[in-house]
């Protein structure tokens, strides 16, 4: 059986958890705390040298690492990953974009003030985080006012990437009333077959 290293209030984990429920594949869940520095021990640095969860093991000994790499890696040859090659270059930019201009400000800020209860001494670094994460919103803001879905007109593994932090950007304090095709996007992610809840087990 699969097993995936985890964390459950995170929300790179969560896209592997709800792809692989919504896939319908069996999955055993290992809950490190990154807090505590489960992820920095040498034995968990010999699955994945990067230090951090998801980690997924495809078989014993086999790890894949990073969040988007897994869900392509998972969705191939599903409806989740379209097979034309400019859909699936969409995906991928989409999928990008989600780690250099949108989990890096939206995730971190929400870890900041939930995991970590420092929203008030690290604030400045917050509210410069939190212009970044406005902007990516703002990106996306402009894609969903004449799109149903990230790519193609149908939920792909780039909605995932995207839902994982938007859905909780409130918990960073992310102002999401001011975003309406956003919002709609949401409500088309969770009414999709087999949809959990970051936080379901
Ligand atoms: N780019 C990676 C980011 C993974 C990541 O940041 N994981 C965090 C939890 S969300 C972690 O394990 N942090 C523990 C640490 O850095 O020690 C991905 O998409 O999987």
């Amino acid at each position: 059986m699969l097993r995936l290293y985890d964390f459950l209030p995170s929300g790179n984990g969560y896209k592997v958890r709800l792809l692989l429920t919504q896939l319908g594949i069996p999955f055993e869940r290992v809950e490190l705390n990154i807090l505590q520095g489960e992820t920095r021990t040498p034995e968990f640095l010999r699955k994945n040298p990067n230090g951090r969860i998801p980690v997924l093991e495809i078989e014993p000994g086999k790890f894949l690492s990073e969040s988007n790499a897994i869900l392509f890696y998972l969705s191939e040859n599903t409806h989740f990953l379209p097979s034309d090659s400019w859909e699936r270059a969409q995906v991928l930019q989409w999928l990008f974009f989600e780690q250099y201009s949108h989990e890096p400000y939206i995730a971190t800020v929400r870890f900041w003030i939930t995991e970590l209860g420092k929203a008030d001494e690290y604030r400045e670094a917050i509210s410069q985080k939190r212009e970044s994460g406005y902007a990516a919103l703002t990106v996306m803001e402009k894609h969903l006012t004449n799109h149903q879905f990230f790519v193609g007109e149908r939920y792909t593994i780039a909605d995932i990437g995207l839902f994982a932090y938007t859905h909780v950007a409130d918990e960073g304090g992310f102002d999401l009333r001011q975003f309406p095709a956003i919002q709609g996007w949401l409500e088309r992610v969770k009414a999709q077959p087999h949809h959990i809840s970051i936080t379901h087990l």
